[in-house]
């Protein structure tokens, strides 16, 4: 058994011991109630999963295993020569709760590179689809076409005692996470450079390879930018879309093929990970329409009041939970302004910064007027030379594979059950509101 694999055991062992006796003392301690403004608002701030790998929290943003944004690109281990932590680290420190070594690292980093190898058929799976397919439905349907290489499924199918789950679990999570970065190229150079690949190269860590990869070699600072991007979109709590797809599929007992793809299909949503192309989109358009590189601030309030007539969102704005600037944004503009500061693109998102805010407190209804994760992400890689967007919501995939597949897990160490909560007919509502008491 690996190092990491063995601590993983060790912790989830103990965990499951002490979680199951805290069920069966104090199983009936009341830890919230529910609102009839959460029933039909998308039970937001219902309490109703256990979730190891990171917490949110409204005002100060995200931690993953107690640490911020700013500590993880300080403390995590880094590539020779990059000041950008290694998303190798945040996986290790999700999965056991602790900072890992440079040795760690790197031996995970080998063993990822080991594991690297796509199902042929997933190729063919890919080919199968016409090119103009949306990359994230490309994503989404390779990694289902790889639950035949399960090990969960398999050893299932054979009788697997429950106690072993969790060991099956990890090795579909390290297989998995180990190919997302050669399936994302590769759908990445299918559709949008001419199907001409680019051939891993093993001496390089996660990030690097899969921006290696992608082909865009002409910036050292490319690969810096994926190693910061990948760890920063990792994981945000149980919560979000995309984790809590991923979990409740998982409860089923499907494999974390199954799982991760459902989680991939949720992250493809407009107002979640698809965020990131809508961004840059409308960036664009306004660009086009102003017929200008550089709007003012102006111009560009005048074209988000207009959006806003139009029954549209700002993408890039607004959030479930936060209540301040995304701290993940800020990691972003401190990347842009250390390296690009100066690229005309990154100028516009910063405008819009200065703009947005205030008209969106103006409506009186937007909880959060502040800007969230995929604000940022779209200028960057146009700066690097990455411009076709509708591949951005992928690059999101694959680092939100980190946290959902640590996530999963612990979710099959500690046994978690099937999800099941409670729906309601409107009828039910009604009687309820009118009686005054929650039958
Ligand atoms: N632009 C315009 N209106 C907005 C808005 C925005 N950016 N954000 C919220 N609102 C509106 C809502 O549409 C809602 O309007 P109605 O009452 O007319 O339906 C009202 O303000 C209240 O919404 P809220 O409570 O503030 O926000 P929600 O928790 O319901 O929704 C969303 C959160 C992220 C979906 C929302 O802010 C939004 O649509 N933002 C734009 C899309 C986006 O950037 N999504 C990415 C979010 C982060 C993420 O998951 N990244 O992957």
């Amino acid at each position: 058994m690996d190092a990491l694999k063995e601590k993983f055991h060790k912790k989830s062992s103990a965990l499951k011991t002490e979680m199951r006796a805290l069920l069966k003392a104090k199983g009936d301690t009341v830890v919230g109630d529910v609102k009839l403004r959460q029933v039909l608002g998308g039970a937001r701030g219902v309490k109703m999963m256990l979730y190891e790998t990171s917490a949110l929290d409204p005002i100060e943003g995200i931690r993953f295993r107690g640490y911020s944004i700013p500590q993880l690109r300080e403390l995590l281990p880094k590539a020779p020569g990059c000041k950008e932590p290694l998303p190798e680290g945040l996986f290790w420190l999700m999965l056991v709760g602790e900072i890992p070594t440079e040795k760690e690292v790197r031996w995970l980093s080998k063993e990822w590179m080991k594991r690297m190898k796509v199902p042929a058929h997933t190729y063919n799976v890919i080919n199968a689809l016409p090119e103009n397919t949306h990359p994230m439905v490309q994503f989404s349907v390779a990694i289902a076409s790889m639950e035949s290489t399960s090990v969960f499924s398999k050893n299932y199918a054979n009788g697997m005692h429950k106690n072993d789950y969790w060991d099956a679990t990890y090795e579909d999570a390290m297989n998995l996470i180990a190919r997302l970065p050669k399936i994302a190229a590769y759908i990445y150079r299918r559709v949008f450079h001419d199907d001409v690949h680019v051939a891993a190269d093993k001496s390089l860590d996660w990030a690097a390879n899969f921006a290696h990869m992608l082909g865009i070699n002409g910036e050292a600072d490319f690969k810096s930018l994926m190693r910061l991007y990948l760890t920063i979109h990792a994981d945000h709590e149980g919560g979000n879309a995309s984790a809590h797809t991923a979990h409740l599929v998982g409860s089923t007992l499907s494999s974390a093929y199954l799982s991760y793809a459902g989680g991939m299909n949720s992250l493809a949503g407009p107002l979640h990970g698809l965020a990131n192309q809508e961004v840059i989109k409308w960036i664009f358009e306004m660009l086009k329409e102003l017929k200008t590189k550089n709007p003012t601030k102006a111009q560009i309030a005048k074209y988000v009041k207009k959006t806003l007539k139009a029954g549209k969102v700002i993408p890039g704005y607004g959030h479930a939970v936060l209540r301040q600037p995304d701290p993940r944004f800020t990691a972003q503009r401190v990347f842009a302004e250390e390296y690009i500061k100066d690229a005309e693109i990154v100028q516009v998102v910063w405008k819009v910064f200065d703009v947005v805010p205030d008209i969106l407190k103006g409506l009186g209804k937007v909880k959060n007027p502040w800007p969230n994760v995929d604000a940022h992400s779209g200028a960057i890689l146009v700066h690097y030379g990455m411009k076709q967007y509708p591949f951005y919501t992928v690059l999101f995939g694959v680092s939100r594979a980190l946290g959902v597949l640590a996530a999963l897990c612990w979710s099959r160490a500690l046994g978690m059950p099937l999800e099941r909560p409670k729906s309601v007919t409107s009828e039910w509502v009604k009687k309820t509101v009118s009686n005054g008491v929650i039958a």
